[in-house]
């Protein structure tokens, strides 16, 4: 059976990725959420399971085979279920979706540095960073051309919850904790992903969590 390690569900974007990937391959897996950043961490993270994607989360083991990397875990995942729950199989569409969540695999540096994950929160909104602006036009203009182009039999970016949306969905949850505003077109698509049962079980697990990452959390805190 697959086994996922993940981390803070409160706070680890990757993990949600790597976790959604699984849940959308409808593979049984078993999941281990270690702790992160706590005194036991740098001892933990190089342990021989989580060592080989040098000490970082998630990681997915196939039997003895470790793949890490959200991208890789969609891709090995895809490869391994079936080869279509993650991608569109329309060419057009299939372009624009690897080409999006490469995009969000290494881009936006400015909202990930400056508005990390934290699903414990509301928090009241605050002026933001003219590089954080530019992330998040760039980020709904990408949502709106694709489901503009390749939306229409659904309520994801492609139609069907697939690879694209795993790559956002830790997006949405900051555009919620740090109540920014977006167009109405984005917010129809957020509260679409935040709906899906995969980000409510996510959202319940999170919610079961008590640890607390200070380097991760606000003073000032809203509703
Ligand atoms: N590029 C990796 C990023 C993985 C990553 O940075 N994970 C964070 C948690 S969200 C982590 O393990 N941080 C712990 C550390 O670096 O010590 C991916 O796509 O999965």
């Amino acid at each position: 059976m697959l086994k996922l390690i993940i981390g803070n569900k409160v706070y680890s974007s990757w993990s949600l990725r790597g976790w959604l990937a699984v849940r959308q391959s409808g593979l049984p897996f078993e999941e281990v959420v270690v702790s992160m950043y706590d005194d036991a961490w740098p001892e933990r993270r190089m342990q021989p399971d989580i060592r080989p994607s040098g000490g970082k989360v998630p990681i997915l083991w196939d039997g003895d085979h470790p793949v890490w990397d959200s991208l890789a875990l969609i891709d090995y995942l895809n490869d391994i279920s079936g080869g279509d729950k993650f991608w569109p199989a329309d060419h057009p569409a299939r372009a624009m979706a690897r080409s999006i969540a490469a995009e969000m695999h290494s881009s936006f540096m400015a909202l990930r540095r400056q508005h990390p994950m934290n699903t414990r929160h509301v928090y009241v909104p605050a002026p933001l960073d003219p590089e954080v602006e530019q992330d998040l036009a760039r980020i709904t203009q990408l949502w709106w051309d694709a489901r503009d182009a390749f939306g229409a039999d659904g309520a994801f970016l492609f139609g069907e919850f697939g690879a694209a949306d795993i790559m956002f969905a830790p997006v949405i949850t900051r555009l919620v904790t740090y109540s920014i505003p977006v167009p109405d077109d984005a917010r129809t698509y957020m509260n679409a992903v935040l709906a899906h049962p995969f980000m409510q079980d996510w959202a319940k697990g999170a919610r079961e969590e008590e640890w607390i990452i200070p380097r991760f959390e606000r003073t000032e805190q809203g509703a």
